[in-house]
């Protein structure tokens, strides 16, 4: 009787066991640069999570020190992984002369700037996240402070080159211009090899990130990423691009690349998202090519304001923008950067971070961090657009087996639409992963039905009807309670 119902029983478990491995063996593969989404963040706007560094602190003044440091950013690593990011970027972290975002003040490339830590609590920090799976890529600053040094000896003359109009010292509101390293000069070009290969072997850092790069000759970019991928093959190499800059990604892939930021790709969002009912069609009208998929997206950069000061500037609520914006940088191909704060619309020029906001759009960006990080469809899918009206898209993601649908609804108005079996194969029934949506087959189509400014992402699965795997595990645990009892009881019997 015993092994008769085992018989039953056991195939039933080893199906379930089987199909269990398979899911951890897909979770096992190895997370490769589409699979990212970055949260971007400057170490002294975040958190103070050490008050023994504040030396000169004004939280009141935008120019100066804020407190922020890198025990504060080990202490909301799990906040951070809870949205589901994946990699980190901090914002230049070499010592500078007084507070810059960009690191146009940098004095000594191989400090940590005082204000944020010791290089060993930045050890510290890069360790923290390794455990949690996230990589930590940093900012590297090809300038100089203008009180470097360098700038008065006269053996080092060919350094760097003094331009008029540098971009950077507007920013610390000086007259001053900040030098740029003259990257013809093979010894400068040396010592910036020597730096980040410095800074890997000593942190483990995952990755770099370059402002400017069609600013910088070729040569020096191949010389320098041969050396630091020598370090590390798997580094990643990000390089933004200056306003005016034509992206060709092939060749800076074939440079040594890992991805390109592109601050035109960010004007389009901006402007297609800023304010609802603008059609989509022009932004994803190259998203469909390769290249696309190896492209940061983010709404913002250097050369702009917050984007959320954007939206409150057009008279729009931030978290009604926000989302479909977060929508289409977590679900087209490409992988998205999200500035610090932007989960709570913190608006005003790179203000403290605050953790006491609410947390409506952080849950957000948990859901579609959790879809993105289980669903390789996402990140590296094939991307075809199957609708677009005035803002109103549908677009599927399909990678292998597996098919993502995406309802975005960039207009202000509720949208019904029916999508015709013919574009996704009848006998489907589309799962939502944000609202928890069901949609099954209707007379030869899938109504959605989607509120304004509101989106939705579904997996697109096989409509069996009842899920047999389900049934069976939900009959197959009674029974072997059941027989656990009965054993137990036979046993108890038979020694009393
Ligand atoms: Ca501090
Ligand atoms: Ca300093």
């Amino acid at each position: 009787m015993l092994r008769k119902w085992m018989g039953m029983v056991l195939p039933a478990f080893l199906i379930f066991f089987v199909n269990a491995t398979a899911v951890f063996a897909t979770e096992e593969t190895k997370r490769v640069w589409q699979d990212e989404s970055i949260y971007y963040l400057i170490v002294d706007r975040f958190y103070n999570g050490d008050l023994s560094n504040d030396f000169t602190v004004n939280t009141k003044d935008k120019l100066s020190y804020h407190g922020g440091d890198f025990q504060g950013v080990r202490q909301k690593l799990d906040y951070i992984q809870t949205m589901g990011f994946t990699t980190i970027r901090l914002g230049v972290i070499f010592d500078q002369r007084a507070y810059s975002r960009s690191g146009a003040d940098t004095k000594d490339f191989y400090h940590p700037e005082e204000h944020y830590g010791t290089l060993n609590e930045f050890k510290q920090l890069v360790k923290e996240a390794h455990k949690r799976e996230i990589k930590v890529m940093i900012d590297f600053p090809l300038t100089i402070s203008p009180k470097h040094p360098w700038v008065k000896d006269p053996e080092k003359q060919n350094r760097f080159i003094i331009e008029d109009g540098n971009e950077s010292n507007q920013e610390n509101n000086q007259s001053v211009t900040s030098p740029k390293l003259n990257m013809n000069d093979p010894e400068t070009a040396q010592y910036v090899s020597k730096v980040a290969k410095w800074w890997l072997q000593e942190t483990k850092i995952d990755g770099y990130f370059f402002s400017q790069v069609d600013q910088i000759p070729e040569a020096f970019w191949s010389g320098l990423i041969k050396k630091i991928k020598s370090e590390n093959k798997d580094l990643y190499i990000v390089g933004e691009l200056s306003e005016k800059a034509s992206v060709n990604l092939r060749d800076y892939k074939n440079i040594g690349f890992t991805s390109l930021l592109v601050p035109s790709t960010t004007l389009k969002l901006r402007e297609s998202f800023k304010t609802p009912n603008h059609s989509l069609t022009k932004l994803v009208q190259d998203v469909g090519k390769i290249e696309s998929s190896y492209l940061i997206k983010s709404t913002d950069g250097p050369s702009f304001s917050r984007f959320t000061n954007d939206i409150v500037a057009a008279n729009q609520f931030p978290g009604d923008r926000w989302e479909p914006s977060l929508t289409y940088l977590f679900t087209t191909p490409g992988v998205p950067m999200i500035d610090y704060g932007s989960e709570i619309a913190i608006t005003g020029d790179d203000p403290m971070m605050d953790f006491r906001a609410d947390p409506d759009l952080i849950e957000f960006i948990e859901k579609l961090g959790r879809a993105r990080n289980q669903y390789l469809s996402l990140t590296r899918g094939d991307f075809t657009l199957l609708y677009e009206n005035e803002g109103m898209a549908v677009y599927t993601r399909s990678y292998k087996n597996e098919t993502a649908f995406i309802a975005l609804n960039n207009t202000s108005e509720k949208q019904e639409i029916l999508i015709p079996t013919d574009k996704l194969g009848s006998k489907k029934q589309l799962i939502g992963l944000v609202n928890n949506d069901l949609i099954k087959e209707q007379n030869g189509n899938y109504p959605l039905s989607i509120n304004g400014e509101e989106s939705e992402i579904y997996i697109v699965r096989d409509d069996h009807g009842l899920n047999m795997l389900n049934v069976i595990v939900i009959i197959a645990i009674p029974i072997v309670f059941l027989i656990l009892y009965f054993y137990i009881w036979k046993r108890g019997k038979n020694n009393g």
